[in-house]
């Protein structure tokens, strides 16, 4: 979240953060925002709330400010089949792994515990399915011998930083868009995520 504000902010033409909303009143995250001048609200889950009933005052708060995109930076609750359809195709998310390897929790110890080479980050649109909607962007990470999920974690987040205010940008940009279950860039369907090859080609940072 503070790596897409401040991308915002550093880059010309870009899009423009209008509020952060946590269901946590005491997250990390909204005091950041504070402190970076964005506001912020708060939506608590009570228990009397169930999902259906959470997801729709969510709804109305996000309503409120009129966003052009909805995009999850920790967001850790499911969201229904009902607001991601009020959505459709203006909700992003970021996962930490090569989807569709890994969704759900837990992707670095995975990745570790396959002994896999590579890992990384998705950007995709989000859908009912759990981390399953159209990837937009991916980041590749190599993973070293002696990692383990504090240093590969690390790694991975830089490069999440990279890659979700870019996707952003696009989206913002009218570049990208969500239809027929794909995601679109610059007017052609994308049949796999872009492979983000940014400043070091090692993607060993
Ligand atoms: N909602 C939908 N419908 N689709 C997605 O793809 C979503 C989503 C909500 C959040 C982020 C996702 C991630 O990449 C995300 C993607 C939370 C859980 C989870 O199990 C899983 C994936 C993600 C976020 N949440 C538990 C729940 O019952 C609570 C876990 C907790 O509080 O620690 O909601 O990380």
């Amino acid at each position: 979240m503070q790596a897409l504000v401040e991308h915002s902010r550093a880059q010309a033409r870009s899009y423009r953060v209008i509020q952060v909303i946590s269901d946590k009143p005491a997250a990390a995250g909204l005091a950041i925002a504070r402190d970076l001048g964005v506001a912020t609200r708060s939506v608590p889950a009570h228990k009397t709330l169930d999902r259906a009933a959470y997801d729709r005052t969510l709804a109305a708060t996000i309503d409120e400010c009129e966003p052009a995109l909805i995009v999850l930076a920790g967001f850790m609750r499911i969201l229904s089949e009902a607001f991601v359809e009020r959505y459709a195709g203006r909700i992003m998310n970021i996962h930490p792994s090569l989807l569709p390897k890994y969704p759900g929790l837990h992707t670095h110890r995975q990745a570790l515990a396959a002994h896999d080479p590579l890992h990384g980050a998705t950007v995709h649109f989000v859908t009912a399915e759990l981390d399953g909607g159209p990837p937009i962007i991916q980041a590749r990470v190599r993973v070293r011998p002696d990692d383990n999920e504090i240093t590969l974690a690390a790694r991975v987040q830089n490069q999440e930083h990279r890659i979700y205010p870019l996707a952003v940008d696009w989206y913002c940009a009218g570049r990208l868009h969500c239809r027929d279950g794909r995601a679109w860039l610059d007017g052609a369907a994308l049949a796999a995520p872009v492979q983000y090859d940014g400043d070091d080609a090692s993607r060993d940072h």
